[in-house]
């Protein structure tokens, strides 16, 4: 069985602005949004400021009055998009399958091929040493747990839930620790079954949870015993990958139109196989003389990704589509509705123009 990794930089733009600023490091570091003087917002604060209780969202004066000692410097933005950049491309380096949530905090799935621990540790030891920077790591069987895990530990934290530990795992953690167990909620938990812990969660009838709270109770069922199939969304799966022509000069000949496809289909389908996608929707865009563009497209059962199957529907839509008593302009070829090739997640997107 594979491996999930949820992986969350610590301090995140405080730890970048001690990078670029080595006589920040180690200080109570406030990095704020807005007016930086009174009436700024904490976006986040070095580990050493959170020791005297400032944290994200809090506003200046309180946090000054907190840690009078902490040095505020103003948020910039473009700078940690460029970090936020590096950590994820070196993420890509590690698993082709890299979802990134936010700018600082991204899954990644590793087969079973490979050891899941040792690439985590891979990653933590390049993160610091190549990157200069501090990330916490959990990995588990699935994004929910390895979620929940990666901040029990902290900053510079490392955890591994082994498979079947999940329950035990969750189990002494309190409710709120999972995701979508809002303030709404946790009060009903509280009131109908005196529900503190994802232990006690744990132990209420998922068919009552199911009746209070409908889809979320079922959710919350799962939740509680740590179990989770969502899968993994790259950035890739929710593309599309395509080739198209501008000609040179309008083209009105069927037998020319088909070697472009053909070649184009052949392109395709090599990307397919070096991104190790497979795709169920193949579509073709014709545009005319006079610029009117159509895109038609034919969605298989089973995804594929081979160059034959590619070519013969691309020329199947040339004949139904093109109006061949017009010139074409440009030809293409794509694909969407990609799926992870073999994988154990199936990602069926709904993608595409009509
Ligand atoms: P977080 O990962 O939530 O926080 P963090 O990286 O600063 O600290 P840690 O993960 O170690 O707890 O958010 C990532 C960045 O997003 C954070 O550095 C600043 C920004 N951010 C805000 O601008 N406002 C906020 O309210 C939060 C929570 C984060
Ligand atoms: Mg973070």
């Amino acid at each position: 069985m594979g491996k999930i990794l949820h992986l969350d930089l610590d301090a995140f733009y405080a730890t970048v602005e001690m990078l670029l600023n080595p006589a920040l490091r180690d200080k109570p570091l406030i990095v704020a949004m807005g007016d930086i003087n009174t009436r700024g917002v904490v976006a986040t604060c070095s580990y050493e400021a959170r020791k005297f209780g400032v944290h994200s969202a809090m506003g200046l004066r309180e946090a000054k009055r907190l840690c009078p000692q902490a040095i505020i410097v103003p948020v910039r933005h473009k700078i940690y998009s460029e970090h936020s950049a590096r950590v994820m491309n070196l993420l890509r380096e590690m698993s082709p399958l890299v979802e990134q949530v936010s700018i600082d905090e991204a899954y990644l799935e590793i087969k079973a091929e490979r050891d899941g621990v040792e690439v985590a540790r891979e990653i933590q030891r390049r993160i610091h040493d190549e990157l200069r920077l501090s990330c916490t790591i959990a990995v588990a069987s699935n994004k929910l747990v390895s979620k929940i895990a990666c901040n029990t530990v902290k900053p510079r934290g490392f955890i591994v839930i082994a498979n079947g530990d999940e329950e035990k795992f969750l189990a002494p953690l309190p409710v709120r620790k999972i995701p979508g167990a809002g303030q709404v909620t946790r009060a009903k938990l509280k009131t109908k079954w005196n529900v503190e812990t994802i232990g006690d969660l744990a132990r209420v009838n998922a068919d009552e949870l199911r009746a209070e709270f409908g889809k979320h109770g079922a959710y919350l069922a799962d939740a509680a015993r740590g179990v989770d199939d969502s899968p993994i969304v790259t950035d890739r799966a929710t593309k599309s990958i395509s080739q198209e022509n501008t000609f040179e000069r309008d083209i009105r000949a069927r037998d020319v139109l088909e070697k472009y496809l053909d070649e184009m289909s052949a392109r395709v389908a090599r990307e397919l196989a070096e991104e190790k996608l497979k795709a169920r929707t193949i579509v073709l865009k014709l545009r005319y003389e006079d610029f009117t563009t159509i895109t038609r497209q034919v969605t298989l059962r089973v995804p594929m990704a081979d160059e034959a199957t590619i070519r013969k529907h691309a020329r199947e839509l040339l004949q139904q589509h093109w109006d061949s008593t017009r010139a074409v302009r440009l030809l293409g070829v794509g694909v969407h509705n990609l799926v992870q090739e073999e994988g154990t997640w199936q990602l069926e997107l709904a993608l595409g123009e009509n």
